[in-house]
């Protein structure tokens, strides 16, 4: 960290030294909070960021093709299929994986308050998306009779009430030395000409950094290193608003693990150009990831010979990544994303504050792809794997993900050929969470189960043959 002196030296020499004015107004205290929170300013990110914002368009695309598509996990009739959830199943019980999490995000655009994980989205038990994630983490650690830990990104914004959350509900049994809160860090906003915008006069007006903001989280927060002591050497990554993520999906990360990449990807086939999901394409010899909005629209409708899209492999942000792998990315450089805002600060005259125009800066997870010298791009069934809930209604909302998750219910209870007592209603049911990890988990639990016609929640209850 920077002396005071040194401190004042990096501002004037970036031409930053107004920074003080509001905080001298009122005294040598409101100067020393600001002295403390701009010595956390990490200056050479800082000068990245300031240099972004010169460049005056997006780099150019370089070129691109459709990537090698490894078949979807539920398709495991072929030996391959099978000797990857072998090395997968082998590397869970032994310990080697981790679940990691990110939800630094609030759920503001489902006008919830508080951590989106915290959203109450099962059907009939109300289970919040944490608690769906949880039930699988404890099958999981069931199934391979293994410690599995689970790391779960926080922001500046919901750390606190994610981890009450948590501990209120007696981590859903999981144990809290088996789970670690990492909390994102944050980036100062900038105005347009490059100078620190500030939310009060003793304090930059600051954001999370992003979802790619987790690799330095987990460096700086010790866990990388902590999780390497206890020999693990791969995590398994999702979002928490993706209540069909297949948590630690062992036919993945054995893939994975075979061809010793460094970071993998699953996507979902992407039907209508329209689609806001990023893109997974092959870029010289290596994949990288695309946001739709920097494709044109001409690409995103391009056909292949089978008449479905030539660019359909649809990002789910469903990663395996080596640890290593990791901690490199914790100080690679990622791109810094720009975001032109309105942001309510403190206004010139040093008092009031007013909306300005801004620029928030993050970076995403996905950018680590194309520095990774191997990734397996593997396709998800969408029915079975992904059903993000992103919005209050219409597409990607509350409704369209119960209802993707009652399918899929469905189908499991049809699959593991549950007879018509334990079957479900026609219309919404659920299956209680932890019960299984998929139709062929659940027809081992046939004997277990029951079915709670009054609540309508699959569940385990008592040995029903006795
Ligand atoms: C993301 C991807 C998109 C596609 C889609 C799949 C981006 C820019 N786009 O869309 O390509 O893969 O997901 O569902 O990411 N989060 C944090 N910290 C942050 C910001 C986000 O932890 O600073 C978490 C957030 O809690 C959520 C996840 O990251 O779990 C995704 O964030 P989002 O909702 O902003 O991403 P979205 O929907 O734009």
């Amino acid at each position: 960290m920077l002396s005071r002196e040194e401190l004042r030296a990096a501002l004037q020499d970036r031409g930053l030294s107004q920074v003080w004015l509001p905080a001298e107004q009122i005294g040598p205290e409101a100067v020393n909070r600001l002295e403390d929170d701009l010595l956390q300013i990490d200056w050479e990110l800082f000068d990245r960021q300031r240099k972004a914002l010169r460049r005056s368009k997006e780099q150019p695309l370089p070129a691109i093709a459709p990537p090698t598509l490894v078949a979807p996990s539920k398709q495991d009739g072929t030996k391959e299929q099978q000797t990857a959830r072998e090395i997968g199943e082998a590397a869970l019980r032994e310990g080697g994986i981790a679940i990691l999490t990110v939800a630094g995000g609030q759920a503001s655009r489902l006008g919830f308050e508080g951590p989106k994980g915290a959203y109450p989205l099962g059907n009939i038990s109300g289970a919040s998306l944490f608690q769906i994630m949880a039930g699988q983490i404890r099958r999981l650690r069931e199934v391979y009779d293994c410690n599995l830990q689970w790391i779960i990104q926080t922001g500046p914004g919901n750390h606190n009430e994610t981890q009450d959350f948590f501990a209120k509900r007696n981590h859903f049994g999981l144990g809290a030395s088996t789970m670690r809160f990492v909390c994102q860090g944050t980036l100062p906003a900038l105005s347009p000409k490059g100078l620190f915008l500030l939310a009060a006069p003793d304090k930059l007006f600051r954001n999370p950094d992003g979802h790619g903001g987790v690799y330095r989280a987990m460096k700086m927060s010790g866990t990388i290193n902590d999780l390497r002591k206890q020999g693990v050497h791969t995590l398994f990554y999702c979002q928490v608003d993706n209540p069909l993520a297949w948590i630690g999906d062992p036919v993945f990360l054995g893939h994975h693990l075979q061809q010793d990449a460094r970071m993998s990807v699953k996507v979902v086939e992407k039907t209508e150009p329209t689609e806001m999901v990023g893109l997974v394409v092959a870029s010289d010899d290596r994949n990288t990831c695309v946001e739709y909005s920097d494709l044109s629209e001409e690409i995103q409708a391009e056909r292949a010979d089978d008449g479905g899209l030539k660019y359909r492999a649809g990002n789910i942000a469903i990663h395996a990544f080596a640890l290593d792998f990791l901690e490199e990315m914790a100080e690679a450089n990622l791109p810094l994303h720009m975001a032109r805002k309105e942001i309510r600060c403190l206004s010139s005259d040093g008092v009031t504050s007013t909306p300005r125009d801004g620029v928030k800066f993050e970076s995403f997870v996905f950018d680590a792809l194309p520095l990774a010298r191997k990734s397996v791009i593997q396709l998800a069934l969408r029915e079975e794997e992904f059903a993000p809930v992103k919005n209050r209604s219409g597409v990607d909302s509350i409704q369209t993900s119960r209802e993707a998750l009652d399918a899929r219910s469905k189908k499991w209870i049809e699959l593991a050929q549950i007879a018509a007592p334990l079957a479900p209603p026609k219309h919404g049911g659920e299956l209680e969470c932890g019960l299984c990890l998929g139709p062929e988990d659940l027809a081992t639990r046939k004997t277990e189960l029951a079915w709670f016609c009054n609540n309508q929640i699959l569940g385990l209850k008592r040995r029903v043959d006795g």
